[in-house]
């Protein structure tokens, strides 16, 4: 193992915030207006304001100072309600069986997506329909087996997802747990977040998908998946469909009772694992509390919690790492949520790993990727690797990817 000394400063350089005052995407622009959530009242809010008039007509800048006395009407167009894609209108009361035929026919939606092809608007929603009768019956806290390979952020970079199953083996000869944000970012989020969830439903004690901090409505309005969604499919029909299908996704996994793996980190709301069995996860990822910390916090060098510049979830030091894995008998908190320019970095004397599994973040970030492999016996193995060659452009030279412990 490396030693902690060998940590990689997390670069925060393109860092998600949850109001940010200045796009990084410059070219999609926000077609919401997305209310400050300074303003103290809107605590149990979603503060997704938008007229009733056309979106694209309502091109705000962000943190507009509209004062809603009461934003108890969250969202305004009813488009933009949760549930209002209609996938779990039908839900079953046990879970998914798979017959011959819908066997054949994810087959056939799973190798169309290889090719990086969309699916129809209509079988998106089929393919919804059938993962929420998935998910909704995954506990808060995935129970996972080794061996297992955990994988961190992906943000749309379909090829380099396929790098990634090169690098790792095919699922499902080999079982994949991965911490959130599929979607924003990337070029390909409908074909990222189809690819995966199309695996889920055709695999679904191979592979695991938790929730991160962009599975979510309001940040997929800034950060490209909903601009992408209307850009190939020419409606919000399908981002409907996914962000109504994320409220299901389980919000942690844990490996052999060992390894606590989330998207972001810990919360000063939560002491014990149990506590995070007893949320009630299916909604909007919340502005602040228990769930809206998982999703969103850092580890930090300083010590205790700290107030995050992300403007949601906390940072945490050590000390309330080591009280943390102390408490759940844990051996390690994996998590994702930050770019590491190695792929993975270790923090907290080994109590917390990183690890992102972007390459070349944002395409040009320069960065490796990684995933890690617990074995039967609960060894680790970091895997790196480097973007994939992506087809039209020129070939560059291609390193090797690392092997090492
Ligand atoms: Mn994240």
């Amino acid at each position: 193992m490396m030693d902690a000394d060998m940590d990689v400063p997390m670069q925060d350089a393109v860092s998600d915030q949850l109001n940010p005052s200045i796009m990084e995407d410059s070219g999609t622009a926000l077609q919401h207006t997305v209310s400050n959530t300074n303003d103290n009242n809107s605590n149990n809010n979603n503060n997704i304001s938008s007229s009733n008039n056309n979106h694209n007509s309502n091109t705000h800048g962000t943190n507009s100072n509209d004062n809603d006395e009461d934003d108890d009407d969250t969202y305004n167009d009813i488009e933009f309600k949760p549930g209002s894609s209609g996938i779990a209108d039908h839900k079953s009361s046990k879970p998914l069986v798979l017959n011959n035929s819908s066997i054949n026919q994810l087959d056939s939606w799973i190798e169309k997506l290889a090719k990086c092809e969309n699916l129809s608007e209509d079988d998106v929603g089929r393919l919804c329909k059938m993962a929420v009768d998935v998910l909704q019956f995954e506990e808060n806290v995935k129970p996972i087996n080794v061996p297992v390979t955990i994988c961190g952020d992906v943000h749309g970079q379909f090829h380099d997802l396929m790098e990634l199953f090169k690098i790792g083996g095919p699922c499902p000869d080999t079982n994949y747990l991965f911490m959130g944000d599929y979607v924003d970012r990337g070029y390909y989020s409908v074909e990222t977040v189809s690819y995966l969830v199309a695996m889920k439903v055709r695999y679904p004690h191979r592979i695991t998908i938790l929730r991160g901090n962009h599975e979510s409505r309001q940040i997929t309005q800034v950060y490209g998946f909903y601009d992408e969604c209307l850009r190939k499919y020419g409606s919000a029909n399908v981002w409907k469909m996914f962000t109504d299908l994320f409220d299901y996704f389980p919000i942690t996994a844990l490996v052999d009772n060992k390894v606590f793996c989330l998207h972001g980190g810990l919360s000063p709301m939560i002491e014990t694992v149990d506590q995070v069995r007893e949320l009630n996860r299916v909604q909007e990822v919340p502005h602040e509390g228990p769930m809206c910390d998982l999703l969103w916090s850092d580890p930090d060098d300083r010590g205790g919690w700290g107030i995050s510049p992300r403007g949601a979830g906390f940072t945490f030091g050590q000390d309330i790492s080591e009280q943390f894995n102390h408490t759940n008998d844990l051996s390690l908190v994996a998590r994702a949520h930050q770019l590491v320019m190695e792929g993975y970095a270790w923090s907290h004397q080994q109590n917390v790993v990183t690890i992102f599994s972007a390459p070349n973040y944002c395409y040009r970030c320069g960065n490796q990727a990684a995933i890690m492999e617990v074995d039967e016996n609960n060894n680790r193995q970091f895997l790196q690797y480097d973007p994939s060659v992506r087809p039209g452009e020129p070939t560059v030279s291609r390193k090797t990817p690392d092997y090492f412990l």
